[in-house]
């Protein structure tokens, strides 16, 4: 696969390298490019067509949503239920399971998605992104129950993100490494940009929420204030600090150019009865998945997120995430207390 094929020539190609492939799976990645775009084309249009601000109600989560959640998820449901490559699908945005109508065909594969991350940044113009986690679904469920999506991200099929910024990019795990696809709007295609997507093992650059400090723990309390002291302290070099407030465009940065995300456990989130804000199934998962294949880390600062054995749907998980190096200093020092 060369730089400059489309996404849907590349799907198709790797779907020749598996014998049994019945061109389902492919189908479902078609899918989510078309849903994908349709979301790129709404946020590009913005206050042009009245999508941006609050739409005054709360999801599952009790988090207000933006008018863009709503639209974006109801993108996804309608552009991925229709040709049979779903058994069922679940969203941030949706408190259970979807189940697809009577009569409507299944597939095989089980999706589950955040619409659209970081809409806090939409109103502002700072980019935002969709990410979604595939799994196989259960042989002979019609219409699979929440039990049957809480699958460990190992059992992941593939994972991605589509990122809406100065551009749209794709970038894509079916678990041989990364791709990235970056949408060319004229002809509406998402053509390959990076083959092999490869993130440092070390790196110079953190990104947190600074002001959430005081709710940490000590291990990463250590681990930063290593960071903060450069070339004094003991790590014997500075860092310098990014926060987008937007994972997927954190994730982004730290396959072009490394680095290491965190969002960790912290007594704020800990009072409300939430193990850390990010969830696991539709962002800590999906995104581990990316970040383990080029050659990052992944863990809650004690465990690898992809070993985690789901107990809800919109279960919430500290993450720690980028150079491998970095991810497993700050893991150590959570072993040392
Ligand atoms: P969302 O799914 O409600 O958009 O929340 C997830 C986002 C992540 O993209 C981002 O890393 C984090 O929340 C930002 O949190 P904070 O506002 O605490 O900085
Ligand atoms: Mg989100």
């Amino acid at each position: 696969m060369h730089i400059g094929t489309t996404l849907t020539n590349c799907i198709i190609e790797t779907q020749r390298n598996i014998k049994s492939a019945t061109g389902e799976f492919t189908g479902l990645l078609n899918d989510i490019s078309v849903a994908c775009k349709k979301i790129s084309d709404l946020v590009d249009k913005g206050d042009l067509i009245d999508v941006l601000g609050s739409a005054e109600s709360e999801n599952v989560q009790g988090e207000t949503q933006k008018k863009l959640d709503i639209i974006s998820n109801e993108v996804f449901i309608s552009a991925l239920s229709q040709n049979g490559h779903v058994a069922g699908l679940a969203s941030e945005e949706m408190d259970e399971v979807i189940n697809l109508p009577e009569g409507a065909v299944r597939g095989h594969y089980l999706v589950l998605f955040d619409p659209l991350d970081g809409s806090s940044n939409i109103d502002v113009n700072v980019s935002v992104g969709t990410i979604f986690s595939i799994l196989r679904a259960p042989e002979g469920v019609a219409n699979p129950r929440a039990e049957d999506f809480l699958q460990p991200g190992t059992r992941q099929v593939a994972a991605g993100y589509c990122l809406y910024g100065p551009s749209t990019m794709m970038v894509l795990t079916t678990g041989q490494g990364v791709k990235m696809f970056t949408l060319d709007k004229d002809i509406g295609e998402f053509m390959m940009t990076k083959g092999e997507a490869s993130i440092p093992e070390d790196t110079q650059e953190f990104a947190i929420n600074m002001s959430n400090s005081r709710f940490w723990e000590a291990p990463v309390k250590r681990y930063i204030d290593e960071c903060l002291a450069g070339k004094d302290g003991e790590r014997g070099k500075d860092f310098n600090m990014r926060w987008v407030a937007s994972m997927v465009a954190e994730v982004h940065r730290i396959l072009q150019r490394g680095g290491v995300f965190m969002y960790p456990l912290d007594s704020k989130t800990m009072a409300k009865g939430q193990e850390g804000k990010l969830r696991l199934m539709y962002e800590a998962n999906p995104m581990s998945f990316i970040i383990e294949q080029a050659g990052g880390a992944a863990t809650t600062g004690r465990e690898r997120i992809m070993d985690i054995d789901p107990q809800g749907i919109h279960q919430r998980v500290p993450v720690v995430l980028g150079a491998k190096n970095e991810v497993e200093r700050v893991t150590r020092y959570h072993s040392e207390g």
